[in-house]
């Protein structure tokens, strides 16, 4: 059997920490789907294909991680793809709340998926997407932060 998860976020853009998650989960699956959705809590600073074109440069060297975007449900999505599994990355016991409720709906919109945490690197456990764009809009240094690609768009997009 071929095992295949989907790793599903915002990525908006991805860092150092997505990275992290995304290279463990592909140690222990097949087939690793990184997708690209929206959260409708969030208001993005780059478009769906621009986050899937940054995922792409990133993970080039990653021969079993394929990357796309999708528009609606996770769970159809992980139809498509025949994933029998989500891998999610947990930082600290604040993401805990959020990830129980999205892998319950989950669970009750798709009771044969199953949800695998993975605990972030301690390194990164600060780290998040909105952290980044707080710094950069700064022109903080964010070379720590995220992949120098990633860091160029981010300076880009804020005007330098
Ligand atoms: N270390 C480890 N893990 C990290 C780090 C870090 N520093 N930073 C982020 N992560 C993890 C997050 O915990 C998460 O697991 C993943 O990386 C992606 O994070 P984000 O912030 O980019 O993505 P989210 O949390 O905004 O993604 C939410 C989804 C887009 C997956 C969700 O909204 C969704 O499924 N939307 C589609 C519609 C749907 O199906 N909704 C029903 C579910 S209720």
């Amino acid at each position: 059997m071929v095992r295949i998860a989907v790793c599903p976020g915002s990525f908006d853009p991805i860092t150092y920490g997505h990275l992290d998650i995304i290279k463990r989960g592909a140690k222990v699956f097949d087939i690793v789907y990184v997708s690209v959705l929206n959260n409708s809590a969030k208001n993005p600073l780059f478009s769906l294909e621009e986050r899937m074109n940054l995922i792409k440069t990133v993970t080039k060297d990653l021969p079993n991680v394929r990357v796309d975007v999708h528009s609606g449900l996770l769970v159809d999505y992980a139809k498509t793809v025949k994933a029998h599994a989500i891998i999610r990355g947990l930082r600290a016991v604040s993401d805990f709340e959020y990830e129980m409720q999205i892998t319950s709906m989950n669970r009750v919109l798709d009771e044969d998926i199953e949800t695998f945490f993975i605990m972030t690197n301690s390194q990164y456990s600060f780290l998040s997407s909105s952290i980044v764009k707080e710094v950069a809009k700064y022109n903080g240094d964010i070379s720590s932060l995220v992949p120098p690609i990633v860091e160029k768009e981010l300076h880009k997009k804020f005007g330098r």
